[in-house]
């Protein structure tokens, strides 16, 4: 699928930590060698192309969410190289158990732009029937599972996944995503100590993205780093470097293919950055300074990868022109095509639970479909 290659290694949980961030990019234009994920130049550009698309998604969703035309956004503009980065390192068999910023993610691995905007409609191609919030997509094709709204719970599920993949020795590895406020919750704990006694082929990628909503990261443990506390449960930890793309595919990779040879999971930390607040309902300026924004948008991993391609000759103004274009174009006609859809029915909200629905059900369905809060509503 990505053309990566590598060998698995095994190293153990002590040796595997030290105080360094693993880094690929150089200012010089090269990657360092020994963090060099070596993967082609078609990969790199289709990344950076897919780091623009879902850049401008961010914007255009925020937008839309402030013409009250969907009601909730949560983006990830700044987290953009840890989030694909990690998704392009997955084999196709592997599964995403994601959190709930990693729609990037499910692009990258075959959900399309038109079911991911059903869902923020919440209209009724919505595969989740419009019961969810928006930004709650689920794509079993793209094998990434539906979003975990409480914070941690994906963690469990994805080493349980794992779990039952190794007893039924099948060659796939489960990569969960979680902030690095979800380290303080109990699912964390649950998965991290089942996941490295059982051995089970899991990646927990942490994104240190410095912020729990208003809580920052400093404020959220006593532990030195977040990748530590992946040594105490016995579990090689690493810290990488969340905004250069490169170092991440190349930390992801390393742990994939250590899973996946049966040697367990690994913690990995990247150190990236929330540019903007924790999701539409919020405001960071009630609780953050500017300066820390204007500091981490000097690092900003779309502009540093566009900077690495433009020195390596692949990348250039025009087709950044061309790109802008093509992506705005894109987004706006799935925009207008979702917009259209009708919500769904009212009725489905009684679907999928009950083989046959109860009286009581059937009775408060006719009541509704009967009733005036039907009137206006799409599918009546
Ligand atoms: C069990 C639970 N408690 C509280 C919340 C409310 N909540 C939503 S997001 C969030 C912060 C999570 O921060 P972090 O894990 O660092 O992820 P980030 O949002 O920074 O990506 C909280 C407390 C929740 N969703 N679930």
């Amino acid at each position: 699928m990505n053309g990566i290659t590598a060998t698995a290694a095994k190293y153990s949980p002590s040796e595997s930590l030290n105080d360094d961030v693993v880094k690929a990019m150089r200012s010089d234009g090269t990657l360092d060698p020994s963090n060099d994920p070596r993967i082609s130049r078609e990969l790199a550009v289709s990344l950076y192309e897919a780091m623009v698309r879902i850049r401008m998604l961010d914007e255009r969703l925020v937008a839309l969410q402030r013409q009250g035309r969907i009601g909730f956004h949560i983006g990830s503009y700044g987290e953009e190289a840890a989030i694909l980065g990690s998704a392009a390192a997955l084999r196709p068999n592997d599964w995403l158990f994601p959190c709930y910023r990693e729609f990037g993610a499910a692009l990258w691995r075959g959900m399309s732009l038109e079911s991911y905007l059903n869902n923020m409609f919440g209209n009724a191609n919505d595969p989740a029937k419009g019961r969810q919030m928006p930004d709650h997509y689920t794509c079993k094709a793209a094998k990434f599972t539906s979003i975990s709204s409480p914070i941690g719970t994906q963690i469990t599920q994805a080493v349980g996944f794992a779990w039952g993949a190794k007893s039924q020795k099948e060659d796939l590895v489960t990569l969960t995503y979680f902030g690095e406020g979800a380290t303080s919750s109990n699912e964390f704990h649950n998965g991290m100590n089942f996941a490295a006694v059982f051995k089970t082929p899991t990646v927990m990628f942490c994104r240190n993205n410095g912020w729990a909503i208003s809580v920052p990261s400093e404020k959220q443990t006593a532990s030195a780093t977040f990748a530590v506390k992946g040594v105490a449960y016995g579990m090689p930890s690493v810290r990488v470097d969340g905004n250069d793309i490169f170092a991440v595919i190349k930390v992801t990779r390393d742990a994939i293919l250590r899973a996946a040879a049966g040697f367990g999971p690994t913690l990995i930390e990247a150190l990236t950055y929330r540019m903007s607040g924790h999701s539409t309902s919020d405001d960071p300026k009630a609780y953050r300074p500017d300066d820390a924004v204007v500091e981490w948008g000097k690092r900003d991993p779309l502009m540093r990868f566009r900077k690495h391609l433009e020195m390596n000759g692949l990348w250039n103004e025009a087709k950044q022109v061309e790109l802008d274009a093509r992506v705005d174009a894109e987004i706006r006609d799935a925009i207008t095509v979702a917009e259209k859809v009708a919500p769904p029915a009212l009725e489905t909200m009684f679907e999928d639970v009950y083989e046959s629905v109860p009286w009581h059900l059937r009775e408060q369905c006719a009541e509704m479909v009967a009733g005036p809060r039907a009137k206006g509503h799409g599918g009546h």
